[in-house]
């Protein structure tokens, strides 16, 4: 395969472990855990698995012989930059307990263990994906594996093989899945360990002990070089206001740390916009009066960040797609109709309040508020094009004041989405190291003889040796919650805490940002250079950890 030159410096990138993990580890178990709520309920599911100890590694003064060992992995969900080094991390942490283990990818996703559908990855294959960006060594799905027939299908080819512990790497869903296999196969005796590694761009996989998942910090850079750039080239023509939304499913992690990079004109905290309860009318008019006062200076251009989740959180927005998750649950024909007979019988089903405002929104967007739910029962919000919705929208506004003699200048908008080309980028040096220690460190906690923990890596704000390595019992991080109306076990999704130091940098600087032109350009990821340059973890993890 025809490599180019970044390609070849980068595979020769030997990635950062913790001291650690550097020679014999030896595991040290802290106190018992408890679910961060909902204890009594959770600890009743997983009976096997719950109030487990943390778990921390160091240097083990006496080295220890392992054995071999045989070992599965999963990518599960959405790509993350960083995927192929917590495979070569995983394998080369195999090969050190003994060379002669042994570790098959599943393919395609969960799907792959039910299917049996797998490949051996051997030293040529990992060689050839370590410090790439993508999913494709093994490729990813997301089917979602919960049903003791799957559980079942899978362990009947785990057993052909002799795998004896399967990582699964995946977001807060697929880990919720992780932790209910593992207490299954704890369950029935199958000798099976189950580990997970936290991963997605959207950051909301996170909490006291796991710092950020992997992906996020790649990913926002590349958003944050083309914001920039987007910003660069309207501040040169000084004529379009862009409009970009960016992905993240629910939570505005990636929207405020690309603001907090780019310092845009404006960007919609989702999380902030149900706090205070506003309607999308109240967040038009916040855009279209920073439109008004940048046209008094004579600037007739701007950058607005849209968090991809926004609309699930405007509270009447809410109202409206639960109402409409339940429509189309008990409607399993709904699909097999036109678009026109869909409106009607939706127009039709819905309250009066719920209807009014489904009628009220540009068909197009309507109409993706109907599309079909992923897997999880998730409104697919990528799909939703908020970002043509609210310029739409600001568009009339401004009709309007201009009407009123109010606004005088010009308006003329762009719409970008980023989400697709920063999930599979080369891996910044920050996701190499820490999904190489991620999955090295998945090792170790497989030599240690536990099950249903999460690879947990920590100190990130560190250089890459100080970091602390260990795991946690994912069981720890689970709430009850609603899901497909039944109350289910699942690890609790962080959004962005309004209270915390990386929303409020942002909120200090906003209103400058909104009415002069504060531009930052960050410039493309670097991977070879001067450490201030090359190795900073992203702003959020900064200010989280060290501005507290
Ligand atoms: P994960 O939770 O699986 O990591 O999802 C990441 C993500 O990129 C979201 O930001 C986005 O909403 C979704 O995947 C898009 O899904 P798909 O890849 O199925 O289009």
């Amino acid at each position: 395969m025809k490599k180019s030159a970044l390609q070849k410096a980068r595979a020769a990138y030997q990635p950062k472990l913790p001291y650690a993990l550097k020679g014999p580890v030896i595991a040290i178990e802290g106190k018992p855990t408890q679910s961060v709520a909902d204890q009594e309920e959770i600890k009743r599911l997983f009976p096997n698995t719950y109030g487990l100890p943390e778990i921390t590694f160091d240097k083990n003064p006496a080295p220890t012989v392992g054995k071999p060992v045989n070992v599965g992995v999963i990518l599960s969900g959405g790509q993350a930059p960083g995927g192929h080094n917590v495979i070569s991390g995983l394998f080369d942490g195999l090969k050190k307990i003994h060379r002669d283990s042994r570790l098959y990818g599943f393919l395609m996703g969960p799907g792959g263990l039910v299917d049996h559908n797998y490949i051996e990855l051997t030293a040529p294959i990992i060689d050839e994906y370590r410090n790439t960006g993508g999913f494709d060594i093994i490729g990813s799905g997301r089917t979602k594996l919960e049903k003791k027939e799957q559980f079942d299908k899978g362990l009947e080819i785990l057993k052909e093989l002799d795998i004896t512990a399967l990582v699964i790497i995946g977001g807060d869903d697929s880990n919720t899945n992780a932790a209910i296999l593992a207490e299954y196969y704890k369950a029935i005796g199958a000798g099976v360990q189950v580990i997970g590694v936290p991963k997605t761009i959207d950051g909301d996989l996170k909490n006291s002990l796991i710092e950020t998942s992997f992906g996020f910090d790649t990913a926002t850079k590349v958003y944050s070089e083309v914001i920039g750039n987007i910003q660069r080239d309207c501040n040169s023509a000084k004529k379009y206001w862009h409009f970009i939304k960016l992905m993240g499913r629910s939570a505005s992690h990636i929207a405020l740390e690309c603001a907090l990079q780019a310092q845009p004109n404006i960007c919609i905290i989702s999380e902030e916009v149900e706090a205070k309860d506003q309607t999308l009318q109240d967040i038009v008019n916040y855009i279209a009066d920073a439109v008004v006062r940048r046209s008094e200076d004579g600037n007739n251009y701007g950058t607005v960040l849209v968090p991809e989740g926004l609309i699930e959180f405007i509270p009447a927005m809410k109202k409206l797609i639960a109402e409409l998750n339940d429509l189309l649950a008990a409607n399993a024909d709904f699909s097999t109709m036109d678009h026109r007979a869909q409106r009607e019988f939706i127009l039709k089903s819905l309250s009066a309040e719920n209807a009014a405002i489904y009628e009220s929104l540009p068909h197009g967007v309507a109409r993706q508020l109907t599309l079909d739910r992923d897997p999880h029962g998730n409104v697919q919000v990528s799909l939703i094009e908020t970002e043509k919705l609210l310029s739409e929208m600001v568009g009339h506004r401004l009709a309007e004041l201009k009407a009123e003699g109010k606004f005088h200048g010009k308006f003329s908008a762009m719409h970008h989405f980023f989400g697709y080309e920063g999930r599979c980028a080369a891996p910044s040096n920050f996701d190499a190291d820490y999904c190489y220690a991620l999955g090295f460190n998945a090792a170790c906690l497989i030599q240690a003889g536990v099950t249903g923990y999460m690879s947990s890596v920590r100190n990130l704000v560190k250089s890459a040796v100080q970091w602390n390595a260990g795991g946690i019992p994912i069981t720890m991080m689970m709430n009850m919650e609603r899901r497909n109306g039944e109350l289910k076990p699942v690890i609790q999704k962080a959004l962005v805490d309004l209270n915390g130091a990386p929303f409020k940098k942002f909120a200090a600087q906003r209103d400058q940002w909104a009415v002069n032109t504060c531009y930052v350009y960050p410039g493309p990821i670097q991977y070879f250079g001067p450490t201030e340059v090359c190795d900073q973890p992203s702003m959020t993890l900064q200010y989280e950890k060290l501005d507290k």
